[in-house]
């Protein structure tokens, strides 16, 4: 059941414009970056910040998606602290050795399937840099990785669940909490 909406279509809006800006502006422009979406909906919000940094520098930046899914191997207990996120399919196109990739998801959590996508693309290449991008991040690191761009912290209980709905996917653009 719900609890709150945290941000409407025009916040939304509003933050990954100002995270269009942030990325510019800690990179000095557009030169050498790409972006690689985390399925499914960090693949819609990497090509909103494209379309944002094309409005605000003229320039379409490369762009790529990893599909990361939760993984169990079958020998091991059905507990969802036995599964890992890993790679399930890698659509970068582009080369990544040299560039500055900016992984895109819609929440950052535990931090592992973040992981997971550092190691799918280093697994492609060398790239000069990675950062990360988040729409929302709702706290329970529990490996040492943290966002360079968030559009909201949003502090959570374990039994919260964050919802996000993005109108590509979901005929929507909000961001609300619910209990569990
Ligand atoms: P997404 O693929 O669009 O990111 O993790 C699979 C989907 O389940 C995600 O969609 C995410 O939105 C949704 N989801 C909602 N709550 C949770 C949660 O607490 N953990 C995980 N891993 N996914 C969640
Ligand atoms: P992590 O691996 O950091 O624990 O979780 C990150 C991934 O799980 C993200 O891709 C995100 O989609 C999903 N996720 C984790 N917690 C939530 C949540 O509360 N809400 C939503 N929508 N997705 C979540
Ligand atoms: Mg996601």
């Amino acid at each position: 059941n719900k609890k709150a909406n945290v941000l409407d279509a025009p916040a939304m809006r509003r933050a990954l414009t100002r995270i269009a800006h942030e990325i510019l502006e800690r990179n000095k422009g557009v030169e050498g970056l790409m972006l690689v979406g985390i399925k499914t909906r960090g693949v819609p919000i990497a090509q909103r910040l494209r379309e944002r940094i094309e409005d605000i520098e003229g320039v379409k930046v490369p762009i790529g998606e990893l599909d990361i899914t939760l993984y169990r191997d079958d020998l091991s207990p059905a507990e969802e602290d036995q599964q890992e996120p890993t790679l399930n399919e890698a659509n970068l196109k582009e080369q990544v050795t040299g560039k500055k990739v900016i992984l895109v998801d819609d929440v950052l959590y535990t931090g592992r399937t973040v992981r997971a996508a550092m190691d799918a693309v280093m697994d492609q290449g060398r790239p000069s840099q990675m950062q990360l991008a988040v729409l929302v991040d709702r706290g329970h690191r529990e490996l040492p990785i943290r966002a360079d761009f968030i559009g909201k912290n949003i502090p959570t209980s374990h039994n919260e669940i964050v919802t996000v709905e993005l109108e590509e996917i979901d005929q929507t653009d909000s961001v609300s909490i619910y209990e569990n």
